[in-house]
């Protein structure tokens, strides 16, 4: 991976390292209403916000620090004070209620946290033993911005190592059960400096904007530490919805977008009446991207979608291709910095064109907090990602499912992906999901859970009719003996599909 020196403080690199190669004017940060900080604003406003922590609240480095709020330019001001104080930051699942926030905080002995005012109540309520909560944003004396406003604009940075711990990312996960992934210092600028220098190749008069929380280490990257790095601009605000995020493309000529391909299908329709024009490079990534999808936005705006799989663990993307090397229907090939291999349960390569268990390294990789799953993560060197995938001669790799949503029925493989695809292709199905359902003659039976467009009645007939155009487009033996209608499908917040939910009785 890229060198880097063995003293290094990332909130360092990412703003005082970019204010001195691209300028102090250069704006870095634009807030919903239109209003900008510059480099130089927000390194000061940084700064500013470090003082509180060391010298007010007396966070010492490497103390753990919760970060809770929506998208907001305060939230990412915080974040790069927290790397600058040397303190660790811990982010959590937005989703997270306070029961659940009070034992990730105890797992990860958390002693702090800065929260948004508008969500600080049930973090209040959870009466989190020995946490002091310090909420920003708000109108009282004591908000951390008031008392930021005091201090003085120079903060000498905490000089930590490369690799110490910056960062403790929790995943969602699809299973409902999350842990603490650590990343050091170091980390936070490889991924900048593998997947964004090398496949989004920013300019800095590049504007970045998108859907993933900055809780999730998918919007951390897109929307804060890939921008910064290439002193470009970021749109820190919350989008609401399909019709929201393409209004913030027009009005704020957003240039480089992060988001999962439920939002770029649900895009679609809204196009004609907004103006893309500004979009150069458009990143999907959280859920597997069906080839429909990549050509219908092609056609809509002439723009071939960055498809990409990363994870919490790698702390970002890893797979990957752009413009003429980007193709539907496969993921890519490996970030440069990264190799990825396609191996049998016993960890030997298997022939190109099989499926089997994904396995990357690079210069960033899974190190659990506490968690026994790590020797089940990282064997011999290589991270195990649960992913399914088969390398094709061309070295290209294409996704095939989550190595626990293989569906096995009357001893066929089936992978629940390839048949969502199959009915995405329907014009009148706008998602779908396809889990197997135990069955005492096939071991399971495929099943289909969908979405309709409004010009589908849900009715038997209209059963017949996706089972016929599934028939149509794959195997018989992969097409849904049953399928069930739903307004939407169950996703975690970063619009992962959660599967194991509709496994379950219905
Ligand atoms: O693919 C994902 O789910 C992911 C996770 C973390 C960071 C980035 C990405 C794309």
């Amino acid at each position: 991976g890229p060198g880097y020196p063995p003293r290094l403080n990332c909130g360092t690199e990412l703003l005082d390292g970019s204010l001195h190669r691209f300028g102090a004017e250069r704006p870095a940060v634009r807030h919903g209403d239109g209003t900008v900080w510059t480099y130089g604003e927000l390194r000061a406003r940084v700064n500013r916000l470090a003082h509180v922590l060391s010298d007010d609240l007396a966070i010492r480095p490497g103390e753990r620090v919760l970060l809770r709020g929506p998208t907001s330019p305060e939230l990412a001001a915080c974040w790069l004070a927290v790397m600058k104080a040397g303190a660790i930051a811990v982010t959590v699942p937005a989703a997270q209620r306070a029961h659940e926030l009070a034992t990730l905080c105890d797992l990860a002995r958390v002693r702090h946290a800065l929260c948004d005012v508008r969500t600080v109540d049930d973090l209040a309520k959870a009466e989190i033993p020995a946490l002091a909560v310090t909420s920003y944003g708000g109108e009282a004396p004591e908000d951390l911005l008031r008392r930021a406003a005091g201090k003085p604009a120079d903060y000498p940075a905490v000089d930590t190592a490369a690799d110490d711990v910056a960062l403790i990312a929790f995943t969602s996960g699809t299973t409902g059960r999350p842990k603490g992934c650590m990343h050091f210092h170091r980390d936070v600028l490889a991924i900048a400096d593998t997947f964004s220098a090398h496949v989004l190749r920013p300019e800095p008069d590049d504007v970045f904007a998108g859907t993933p929380p900055l809780g999730f280490t998918f919007g951390l990257g897109g929307l804060v530490i890939f921008p910064l790095r290439a002193g470009a601009s970021t749109l820190l605000t919350e989008a609401g919805g399909s019709r929201g995020l393409l209004r913030h493309i027009a009005d704020h000529r957003v240039s480089v977008l992060f988001t999962a391909p439920t939002a770029y299908r649900a895009m679609l329709p809204e196009l004609a009446a907004h103006d893309v024009g500004s979009l150069r490079r458009c990143v999907s990534a959280g859920e597997n991207l069906p080839a429909a999808t990549w050509h219908a936005w092609r056609a809509a705006t002439g723009l071939r979608l960055i498809n990409g799989i990363g994870a919490t663990e790698m702390l970002h993307i890893f797979l990957s291709a752009a413009d003429e090397d980007a193709r539907p229907g496969v993921t890519g090939v490996p970030v440069p910095g990264y190799e990825a291999r396609v191996v049998d349960a016993a960890g030997r390569t298997v022939p190109d064109g099989e499926p089997g268990l994904l396995a990357v390294r690079g210069p960033t990789g899974c190190r659990y907090l506490a968690d026994p799953r790590q020797s089940d993560y990282v064997r011999d060197g290589w991270n195990l990602t649960g992913d399914t995938y088969v390398r094709e001669p061309d070295g290209y790799f294409r996704y095939v499912a989550r190595a626990d949503d293989m569906i096995i029925s009357a001893g066929y493989n089936i992978a629940g992906p390839e048949v969502e695809e199959a009915l995405l292709r329907h014009p009148d199905v706008t998602e779908a999901a396809v889990v197997g359902r135990p069955d005492t003659d096939r071991g399971q039976v495929v099943v289909a859970h969908v979405v309709l467009g409004p010009d589908l009645p849900r009715t038997e007939e209209t059963v017949d009719a996706l089972r016929e155009f599934a028939k149509a487009e794959i195997a018989p033996y992969k097409c849904p003996r049953e399928i069930v209608f739903h307004d939407a499908l169950p996703r975690t917040p970063t619009g992962k599909l959660q599967r194991y939910r509709l496994r379950g009785p219905l």
